[in-house]
């Protein structure tokens, strides 16, 4: 490629060459290869992940290949490699190397994260800016789309097969909220429309992982929403669902994941937060920023990172407390960056 053309096409080739110079050799020396993602598995992070099986039993099947995830939405479901899939974090896996995907940190992998301080062998693929590197061999890309589409460009397009590409196809399009982040980025698209040429159904894929939901994960939304509050005078939503809320809706940590999305499109709203009780006295935070709001400086605030339009952290203390703290926060940041809709 003309080298005055960089941007992401170039990244993308940064990304090929740094597996294959200081990835590939550590994985071609492993007998057994142990692939690891983040807590609570969103279709970016089981998209890379069996993406990567595929590939990596693909290219050397003599290999010993095992993914280890957290339990994951059940739409996931819908890709072949998911019956490989082991919830099992108490059992020895064997693993001179393991691979981190999508975990923007050590303790983002949970319980996995011991098999990476018993691995001799490291390497981390990820693209969350806040990510500093903490594999022998780090491979990250800060405001690349997706995990899922740095995983598509560690070989050749002719290499993924279509299973993998199905996979990778639904992670890029989760991640990218179906290509309409901001870090969707022409080459983006060219590798998803690359994977529709190898056949990938992209309706099916959308339909069942992305827009349908169970009756009560539709009902813990109406729930969710009932609940919002406007701050900052209009320019923060936000909404709170405890435990207690969560066992009258008979709803799950699974079924809170499209709260905060809808939240994010509600009209003249700059930044939608939602906190969820994980465990007793325990709350996720969620956000997501429209503009000029950057998200992760405020999640750093609280535990967390992310991305500058979305970020999550936690918090023990009163959630709608919080939730007063975040839109102070957010406010500040627009009056900063003198967007309009602060208070007076
Ligand atoms: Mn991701």
């Amino acid at each position: 490629m003309n080298p005055e053309m960089t941007g992401d096409g170039s990244k993308m080739q940064e990304v090929r060459k740094r597996w294959q110079e200081h990835g590939q050799p550590l994985a071609e020396k492993a007998q057994n290869v142990l692939i690891l993602g983040h807590v609570h598995p969103d279709g970016d992070c089981v998209g890379a992940c069996l993406g990567l099986y595929h590939l990596l039993t693909g290219l050397y099947p003599e290999k010993g290949v095992q993914v280890v995830l957290e339990a994951f939405p059940e739409e996931f479901a819908l890709l072949s490699g998911v019956d490989k899939v082991s919830h099992d974090f108490s059992a020895e896996w064997p693993a001179e190397l393991v691979i981190c995907v999508d975990a923007a940190g050590p303790e983002r992998l949970g319980d996995g994260k011991r098999f990476l301080d018993a691995a001799e062998h490291s390497i981390c693929i990820d693209h969350h800016a806040t990510n500093r590197g903490f594999a022998e061999v780090d491979i990250i890309k800060g405001g690349c789309s997706s995990a899922s589409e740095m995983v598509a460009h560690l070989v050749s397009m002719e290499e993924i097969s279509l299973a993998a590409a199905e996979c990778l196809y639904l992670g890029i399009a989760h991640d990218t909220g179906l290509f309409r982040f901001s870090s969707t980025t022409e080459e983006t698209m060219r590798t998803a429309g690359a994977f529709l040429s190898k056949g990938v159904n992209a309706a099916r894929i959308i339909d069942e992982t992305y827009f349908q939901k169970s009756f009560i994960q539709n009902k813990a939304l109406g729930y969710g929403l009932l609940q919002a509050r406007l701050l900052e005078g209009g320019c923060v939503v936000g909404s709170v669902m405890t435990l207690e809320d969560q066992k009258k809706l008979g709803a799950g940590r699974n079924d809170m994941d499209s709260i905060i999305d809808q939240l994010r499109l509600t009209r003249d709203v700059e930044m939608a937060a939602f906190l969820y009780e994980t465990e007793p006295g325990m709350f996720k935070i969620s956000l997501r920023s429209n503009h000029v709001v950057d998200v992760s400086r405020i999640a750093a605030e609280y535990g967390g990172g992310g991305h500058r339009m979305a970020a999550g952290g936690r918090t023990e203390k009163d959630p709608w407390q919080v939730l007063d703290e975040l839109a102070a926060c957010a406010a500040r940041q627009m009056r900063l960056s003198g967007a309009p809709g602060e208070t007076d």
